[in-house]
């Protein structure tokens, strides 16, 4: 007879149902403890799944090689299953229920027999708040558990809450043979299920966070009134104590995690800002009883792009993961520490790839390509506990009031480096509207541009069209909206060169923001929304020449006309479901761009 830690029948017969599908050597529940993960460590180490490093340089961390095909998530094989293909929508590959577990199930078959099942309980947001919802996960990967530890609440606190409450997702996963022909990542919005199988990479697998946290969240989300959205949150402090919350939707690998952690810029260092990061990947957000929008970040933990990441970039990331981090596909120096391209220091001489192969700086494969140390894509794991610049209110149970939603894409033409919509409706009209090119975070050509509305094109859990609606819809629930705004940090030069530092420098761009929120400056009125006057953004310390600041704000009549081709493809798309106020806004918009200039 199995033990179980819980009387929660409905939990009870989960496992059950699993452990005979799968048919694991034993069972094993985490319980959250200190020594079952250091037991958990130990094991991983022994079995290889993980290599421990330097214990003097980087104590608590490890590193872990996912297979080759096996690196970024697979949009392709991600599934929407529900009952009407028209709920899933145009966004979403589309599998009916029946047939989608039917699939799944030849593969989960006898998946885990001779290996161990985990069973993790786990709280996405404080536990017991409002706000969190809970999930379990069974998996078959130790690395999956090791990341669930730091990336979510979990263990007997969850399973207590369990105890009063049993409305969980049900989470499983199974590594199964990692097999890209045997992959599948399967999402039941109408069972509170998801079921992920042959794969052993991060956003595929840890399904607290892109499944559960955007995917069924956002289901759920628009049935009680509230937002799951793919957006960091951070607060900016003036000296005088105060703190207003940003909350910002970038596409992956577009910059979430270096602007939720970024340090002041020298030039703005007089006026003594201090920057607070509640989230860098994930927000769910209500509104309160005072009208305004109130968010919490769901996740305990960072799961970062590597490549890039370096004191200059993001100092306040290279001192979180100096210790109780797990490291993914990054490059094994020798002496036990990890390099990834864009790195601190010199580039090693020596080391193993990412791959598991000896490499050398400048080796090339059989085509005469570069061989990189660290896969574009390289991750770390990182307790947010760790981040010098974590909130104080991250365990707070109703959040951060939230000021202003920003989005951005990475575009280096037609988008300007900062707009501001007109008003709510229009601003979900530029979010509706985002276009992004494609980065090493999805499989795809790199740099195509596509439409990736609100940054949740891969993560919205229903039909889009639903989703504006329901954009539409929590506007008209507020008293007090938070003002929408569009960033772009990636527009180049001629020679493709980025007009913008960025990083820390967008601080300059977040200032005005917060001034256009309290009524401090005015703005310039374009066809596409409100432009800064140039003299508003506080530039001491960054003198860039005239001549790019234009670029940087030009507003391009040829190229947004050539854009709103790109938009109306794209929301036709959606036929009859897509929300009349949207085209509303559309059809304005060309009005405006057709009378403006040349
Ligand atoms: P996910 O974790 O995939 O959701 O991505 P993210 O949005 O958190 O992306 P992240 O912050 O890790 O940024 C990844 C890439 O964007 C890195 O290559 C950074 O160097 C680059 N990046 C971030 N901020 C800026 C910026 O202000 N300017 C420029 N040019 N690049 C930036
Ligand atoms: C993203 O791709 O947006 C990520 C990484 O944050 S993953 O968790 O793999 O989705
Ligand atoms: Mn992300």
């Amino acid at each position: 007879m199995e033990y179980f830690p819980t009387t929660n029948k409905k939990l009870i017969d989960w496992v059950n149902r699993a452990s005979r599908l799968c048919c694991p050597e034993r069972i094993v529940w985490i319980d959250g403890s200190e020594e079952q993960r250091l037991a958990l460590e130990k094991e991983a180490v022994a079995s290889g799944e993980m290599v421990r490093l330097n214990k003097e340089k980087l104590p608590g961390c490890f590193l872990h090689r996912t297979a080759h095909d096996d690196v970024s998530r697979t949009e392709h094989l991600t599934f929407i299953c529900t009952k009407r293909k028209r709920d899933a929508g145009p966004n979403n590959n589309w599998m009916l229920p029946a047939r989608a577990y039917k699939k799944a199930k030849a593969i989960f078959k006898g998946a885990m027999s001779s290996r161990t099942m985990y069973v993790i309980p786990f709280s996405m947001g404080p536990v017991g708040s409002s706000f969190s919802k809970t999930g379990v996960e069974i998996t078959d990967s130790l690395y999956v558990v090791l990341n669930m530890l730091i990336m979510t609440r979990c263990g007997s606190a969850v399973l207590r809450q369990l105890e009063k409450n049993d409305n969980f997702t049900k989470c499983l996963h199974s590594k199964a043979q990692l097999d890209i022909n045997k992959r599948l990542i399967l999402h039941f919005p109408e069972d509170n299920t998801i079921w992920s199988v042959g794969s052993g990479y991060g956003g595929n697998v840890l399904l607290g966070k892109k499944c559960l946290s955007l995917r069924i969240a956002s289901y759920a989300a628009k049935k009680e009134k509230w937002m799951a959205e793919h957006m960091l949150i951070l607060g900016i402090e003036e000296p005088n104590g105060h703190i207003e919350y940003i909350a910002a939707a970038f596409p992956s690998a577009c910059g979430k995690t270096n602007l939720a952690m970024m340090v002041p810029p020298q030039g703005l260092k007089r006026k003594g800002y201090r920057i607070w990061t509640v989230g860098d990947d994930i927000s769910w957000m209500r509104v309160d009883s005072d009208g305004s929008l109130w968010a919490i970040n769901p996740e305990t933990g960072f799961f970062g792009v590597a490549p890039g990441t370096n004191s200059k970039s993001n100092p306040n990331m290279v001192e979180t993961i100096r210790r109780d981090t797990i490291y993914t596909n990054v490059l094994l120096k020798p002496d036990n520490t990890v390099w990834w391209e864009g790195a601190d220091g010199e580039v090693p001489a020596n080391g193993i790839d990412w791959k598991g192969n000896p490499w050398k700086p400048n080796i090339k494969d059989a085509q005469g390509n570069i061989i990189k140390g660290a896969h574009p894509n390289a991750r770390f794991t990182s307790p947010i506990a760790n981040c010098p610049s974590a909130s104080f209110r991250l365990d707070q149970h109703h959040g951060v009031p939230i000021s202003a939603i920003v989005f951005g894409g990475r575009r280096e033409h037609v988008a300007p480096l900062i707009y501001e919509s007109f008003n709510w409706q229009h601003g979900v009209f530029v979010g509706a509207t985002m276009g992004s090119e494609l980065t090493a975070a999805q499989v795809g050509k790199i740099g195509q541009v596509r439409r990736d509305p609100m940054a949740m094109l891969p993560f919205c859990g229903y039909n889009m069209a639903d989703y504006f609606r329901h954009w539409l819809n929590m506007g008209k629930l507020m008293a007090k909206p938070p003002k929408i705004f569009h960033v772009n940090w990636f527009r180049t030069d001629e020679h493709g060169r980025f007009l913008w530092p960025g990083f820390c420098e967008n601080l300059r761009i977040l200032e005005w923001i917060l001034d256009r929120c309290n009524n401090k400056v005015n703005a310039m009125e374009t066809p596409i929304g409100y432009l800064p006057y140039p003299f508003d953004i506080d530039m001491t310390g960054l003198p860039l020449p005239s001549a790019t600041m234009e670029k940087l704000f030009k507003v391009e009549k040829a190229e947004w006309l050539e854009e709103m081709k790109g938009i109306c493809k794209f929301f036709r798309d959606f036929k009859m479901d897509m929300p009349r106020e949207l085209w509303d806004e559309y059809g304005a918009l060309l009005e405006r761009l057709k009378k403006y200039g040349k």
